[in-house]
């Protein structure tokens, strides 16, 4: 396909509520989007960096500089065919994986309507609903926490994640397990713990959670390898997983027995398919992770958690829980069963509001190819 342009904005969301983590709390979004125009379609694309680099080393303005310097050049100058056909026209940037799954995203969101299918479709997806999680942030209070579960099981979620660190963990379990014996419970410490906190990782094995995310170094495979050695409780890696490569390391050394995929975190629909199917084959689950994505990472989301060893309920839950009004139509809903329906209409299936993304853009910038000199 010929790139006729692509434009890169920034646009400032707030959020219904702080969410809060062991490395800080969000209030409000800096999300970049990027829009590929293309033979009369437009694919979009939208970066899951946060607003600092303290979930990984990207950050919005560090992706605004990678995609406008480095990226947006070479994809201007190149004809994919193909989503997959990016990892190797960027294949001269390290890393910036984040900035790299903006643009690729994109493509495969093109290429879907190009073809006239869904992206679901397009990626290999087999499911028609995918099932529904939440991501509980730390909260002010126990008494808001037990409030907010109150709200989301009623809501149907099928899974209740609890953001953990030392002070607000296994008090924490231990009220919500009290209250809410049989649900599926799980927790992620976003790196929060270190190895000689090991003895009170292991009291985690009273509560039956479906599993700990993360809770050693970020970047670390040998210490979560020895922590699982002593938990019962299985060990999710989120931020350790940046690529295939990653994951066959983690099971291969035992350093966890589920992985979570996100989009951004691996650089694009290419390597989570490339990630997912590696766990597959060796038989380890796998969910699909959240960064307070708006409507199109959400719909990218949705669309990635059709494939078949998606089998835990997802981070992948209603635009309404995060956005006064998304950017996309139809909203994201979840049904009373925590159950998304995927969209059968080509391409992503929700349509980007134009005039609400205009309103929201704070900076926008049209990228050409580089033009060779000398
Ligand atoms: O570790 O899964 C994480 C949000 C920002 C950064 C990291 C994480 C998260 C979440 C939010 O857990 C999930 C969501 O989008 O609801
Ligand atoms: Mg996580």
């Amino acid at each position: 396909m010929k790139i006729d342009a692509i434009l890169l904005r920034e646009l400032h969301l707030p959020l219904l509520r702080p969410f809060e983590t062991s490395f800080g709390v969000t209030t409000n979004r800096r999300i970049l989007l990027a829009e590929i125009r293309s033979e009369g379609l437009i694919g979009w694309g939208e970066c899951t960096a946060g607003e600092h680099p303290n979930f990984s080393e990207e950050s919005t303005d560090s992706c605004w500089q990678v995609i406008v310097n480095e990226l947006g050049p070479m994809l201007a100058a190149a004809t994919p065919e193909h989503g997959g056909d990016c990892p190797k026209i960027f294949r001269l940037v390290r890393g910036n994986r984040m900035a790299k799954a903006t643009l690729e995203n994109a493509i495969w969101d093109l290429e879907a309507q190009r073809e006239g299918v869904s992206l679901s479709h397009l990626l290999g997806g087999v499911r028609d609903v995918i099932p529904c999680g939440v991501s509980l942030g730390i909260q002010p209070s126990l008494p808001d926490l037990m409030a907010l579960i109150e709200r989301e099981l009623a809501a149907g979620y099928q899974r209740i994640k609890l953001k953990c660190k030392p002070g607000w963990d296994t008090e924490v379990f231990e009220k919500v397990r009290n209250r809410w014996p049989e649900i599926m419970l799980s927790c992620d410490a976003n790196s929060a713990y270190r190895l000689r906190d090991a003895d009170h990782l292991v009291d985690f094995d009273a509560f039956d959670l479906l599993m700990i995310e993360q809770p050693l170094w970020y970047d670390d495979f040998y210490y979560h390898s020895l922590l699982q050695k002593r938990l019962e409780t299985k060990i999710c890696l989120d931020e350790s997983i940046r690529n295939r490569r990653d994951a066959l390391a983690a099971i291969e050394m035992e350093s966890c027995k589920i992985i979570n995929i996100k989009l951004g975190r691996v650089g694009g629909f290419s390597e989570a398919i490339a990630v997912h199917n590696a766990a597959q084959e060796r038989g380890i689950p796998v969910w699909c992770g959240g960064m307070l994505e708006a409507g199109i990472g959400r719909a990218h989301n949705i669309a990635l958690s059709s494939l078949e060893n998606f089998t835990l309920p997802g981070d992948v839950s209603a635009s309404a829980r995060y956005w006064k009004e998304d950017i996309v139509e139809p909203e994201i809903r979840v049904s009373s069963a925590g159950e998304i329906e995927l969209s059968d209409s080509p391409g992503r299936g929700h349509e980007v509001k134009t005039d609400l993304v205009d309103k929201l853009t704070v900076r926008k910038e049209e990228i050409r190819a580089l033009e060779l000199v000398g």
